[in-house]
C-alpha cells in the first residue's frame, strides 16, 4: 500500500484550526528567547534519518519473538514500509540494509529502481560477519564462531573481507555511499586470544576492505562494549574505534550507537570528541536502560538525547553535520512502524529542543564561568514546547502534523494485514 498524499493532507486539515495558533505561540515563544522559530522549522525540515531495513518487522529476544501481522515479506516490501513512514514523517528519506539478511543479489538494479519511484535512497550499507550464512562462509567450509577480521584461521577472514567488499559492490549499484563495519568479533574467556593479535588482524582486514571503496565512499566503524562477546570485544570502545578508523584511512569513521556504551559513559562528550577530529561519521539512534536494550530513542534519557544534539550541532556550526543518522531499534511490542514514526519524531523534537539553545548566552555563561546561568540556558530551551515547530517541520515536507494518528487513521497496517497476511517473519534477528 502506498499511503496517499491527499489523505495526509485531509487528516492535517483536521487539525489545522489548533495548529496554526499553536504555531504562532511557539514562534513568538522562541523569538522571545532569542531564537528564530523559523530557522527552527527549517532546520528540522532538513533532517532525514535512515530506517533500517531489518527493523520493520518485529524484534525478538534469544527468549522468543511475537511477530504482529502483515510483515514485510521481501526487501521490496520493508522498502514499501519505510516510504510509508516517510510519507507520514517526512524525515526517513533513506533505508539501510543488511546484508545478507536483505541481499538483492542480482536484483539490486531493480530494487533500487523500485525504492526511487517511492522517493527513498540507499544509506549506508551493513555486513553481516557474525553469523554463518552459505552466501558468505559457504557450505561449512570456514566458520566466523571464533570471529571473523579477528580470527587466528585465515579463511575465515578472507571470507570476512571478501563478504565487506561484496556488500560494497551491492552499495554501489544501490547508489549508496557508505558502509558500516560492526564485528561480533571479541572474546568469551581470559586468554582465550591475544588483544593486540586480534586489533592487528581487525586493522589488517579493514584496510583491504577500504582499499575497495570507491572514492566518494566512507566506511565506519561501529563499536560496542559486550555482546555477543561477553569478556572482550575487540571494537569495545570509541577509542579503539578512532584508533582503527585513523589506521585505516582518511574516509574510516567512527560510527556511534546510542546503546553501545557501558553505564553512564558521557555519550554527548564522546560525540564531541570524534567531531573534533573530524571523525564522527555515523550514529545508530535508540535508546537503553541496562545495555544494548535497542528501546524507543528519547524514551529512558531525554536530557542525554538533547545534549547529544547540542552537540551535533556544536559540530555541525548550528547545523546537522553531514554523516549517516539511522534508527537502530528493536520492536519487540509496538508495531514496528508504529515505533519508528515515536522514534522519528522523538529525534525531530531532540533537534528542535537543542536549536532553541541561546548558543551566545551559553558561551557568555561559560566565558563567565557561571554553571548555573549555563544551566539556566540549556533549561529555558529544553522546557520549551517545540511540538508545534516540529509538526510544521513535518508539513511542509508534506507530511502528517500527527504521524502516528494518521498512520493509524489511513488503515496501514490493516491494509498490509491484508495483503501480506499473518505468518511473514521480517526482521534478521
Ligand atoms: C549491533 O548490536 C548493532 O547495533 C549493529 O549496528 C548491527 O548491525 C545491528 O545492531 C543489528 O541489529
Ligand atoms: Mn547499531
Amino acid at each position: 500500500m502506498i499511503i496517499d498524499p491527499d489523505r495526509i493532507a485531509e487528516e492535517n486539515e483536521l487539525r489545522r484550526s489548533w495548529h496554526e495558533p499553536d504555531l504562532a505561540h511557539a514562534v513568538d515563544l522562541a523569538g522571545r528567547a532569542g531564537i528564530d522559530g523559523e530557522a527552527v522549522i527549517a532546520e528540522v525540515a532538513r533532517l532525514s534519518v535512515a530506517a533500517p531495513s531489518w527493523a520493520v518487522g518485529t524484534g525478538g529476544t534469544r527468549f522468543g519473538r511475537f511477530p504482529g501481522g502483515g510483515e514485510p515479506r521481501s526487501t521490496e516490501e520493508k522498502v514499501d514500509d519505510v516510504a510509508a513512514l516517510n510519507a507520514l514523517t517526512g524525515a526517513n528519506r533513506s533505508v539501510s540494509l543488511h546484508v545478507p539478511w536483505d541481499d538483492p543479489g542480482d536484483g539490486a538494479a531493480a530494487l533500487r529502481a523500485h525504492a526511487q519511484e517511492r522517493g527513498i535512497a540507499f544509506d549506508a550499507m551493513n555486513s553481516n560477519t557474525f553469523q554463518d550464512n552459505p552466501s558468505t562462509t559457504g557450505d561449512g567450509a570456514v566458520s566466523y564462531k571464533f570471529g571473523s577480521l579477528a580470527n587466528v584461521d585465515e579463511g575465515a577472514r578472507r571470507a570476512a573481507v571478501d563478504h565487506n567488499r561484496y556488500v560494497v559492490d551491492l552499495g554501489v549499484t544501490l547508489g549508496s555511499r557508505a558502509i558500516t563495519v560492526w564485528l561480533a568479533d571479541g572474546m568469551n574467556h581470559p586468554g582465550q586470544a591475544s588483544f593486540r593479535g586480534q586489533f592487528e588482524r581487525v586493522l589488517d582486514g579493514l584496510r583491504q576492505i577500504y582499499a575497495h571503496l570507491p572514492d566518494d565512499w566512507e566506511l565506519y566503524t561501529e563499536h560496542k562494549p559486550y555482546e555477543p562477546a561477553f569478556y572482550s570485544s575487540v571494537n569495545n570502545d570509541w577509542g579503539t574505534s578512532l584508533l582503527l578508523a585513523q589506521g585505516t584511512g582518511e574516509r574510516a569513521k567512527c560510527l556511534v550507537d546510542l546503546g553501545h556504551h557501558l553505564p553512564n559513559t558521557n555519550i554527548e562528550q564522546v560525540v564531541s570528541r570524534l567531531a573534533m577530529v573530524g571523525r564522527l561519521g555515523g550514529f545508530h539512534f535508540n535508546d537503553s536502560k541496562y545495555g544494548d536494550d535497542d528501546l524507543t530513542v528519547g524514551s529512558i534519557k531525554p536530557f542525554e538525547l538533547f545534549l547529544i544534539f547540542g552537540e551535533l550541532l556544536a559540530a555541525g556550526g548550528g547545523r546537522m553535520p553531514e554523516a549517516a543518522y539511522m534508527i537502530d531499534e528493536s520492536h519487540n511490542l509496538k508495531d514496528p512502524l508504529e515505533d519508528l514514526i515515536q522514534a522519528t519524531d522523538t529525534i525531530q523534537h531532540a533537534l528542535a529542543l537543542a536549536l532553541c539553545v541561546n548558543r551566545p548566552d551559553l558561551a557568555d555563561a561559560q566565558q563567565a564561568n557561571d554553571p548555573a546561568r549555563a544551566a539556566e540556558v540549556l533549561h529555558r530551551a529544553y522546557r520549551s514546547d517545540v511540538r508545534p515547530l516540529v509538526a510544521e517541520a513535518r508539513r511542509r515536507n508534506g507530511a502528517a502534523l500527527d504521524p502516528l494518528a494518521t498512520f493509524r487513521a489511513v488503515g496501514y497496517r490493516a491494509a498490509t494485514v491484508a495483503e501480506r497476511g499473518t505468518g511473514a517473519v521480517a526482521t534478521g534477528l
